[in-house]
């Protein structure tokens, strides 16, 4: 794998440590599920039902088993064995990793990303410079502040399994800006 691979790796770990204390650990899961929640005002059998979806999710492919803490290193080791083990496969759980996190970001199950929805999952994940979020938003060219769900999920699975350095990518762009 390339080098340019392993940079956007990085760049994700750095992205899932929501409380920005340099490691992936349970309370990253509590913080950005609560903010997500919070900031949509999901309430009742909603609310802890995309909790639950939330936790499923970093338990499935962020942590290494359930809740278990993960440095970076350890993050990047995985990744690149899974990658080095069986590509096809990495691929295949990198798809379904995008499908099911945008599944619980789009609230409103329209099939597209709005830019709420885009700004309310960056800023459940720490990423709360609205600017920024909003510029990233743009490079996905947006009709009527709308993008289909597949252009973005299409981007990170781009973004994390894609070792071409030659070709632009947007999401690594994105955290760049
Ligand atoms: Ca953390
Ligand atoms: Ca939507």
């Amino acid at each position: 794998m390339t080098d340019f691979l392993i940079a956007k790796w990085s760049i994700w770990y750095k992205s899932l440590d929501v409380n920005h204390d340099g490691k992936i650990s349970i309370e990253d899961v509590e913080e950005s599920r609560n903010k997500f929640t919070d900031l949509h005002k999901l309430v009742g059998d909603k609310c802890s039902g995309v909790k639950v979806d939330m936790e499923k999710w970093w338990n499935t492919y962020i942590f290494p088993e359930k809740g278990a803490e993960i440095s970076e290193d350890q993050f990047l080791e995985l990744l690149g064995k899974q990658y080095s083990d069986d590509k096809e496969a990495f691929v295949k759980k990198m798809t379904d990793c995008f499908n099911s996190i945008f599944d619980v970001i789009d609230t409103n199950k329209d099939r597209s990303i709005d830019l709420n929805e885009f700004i309310y999952a960056f800023a459940a994940f720490g990423h709360e410079n609205e600017g920024v979020v909003k510029k990233a938003f743009a490079l996905f060219k947006p009709t009527e502040d709308t993008v289909p769900l597949r252009t973005v999920v299409d981007a990170w699975i781009s973004f994390v399994t894609c070792e071409d350095g030659s070709k632009c990518d947007i999401i690594k762009t994105a955290f760049e800006s």
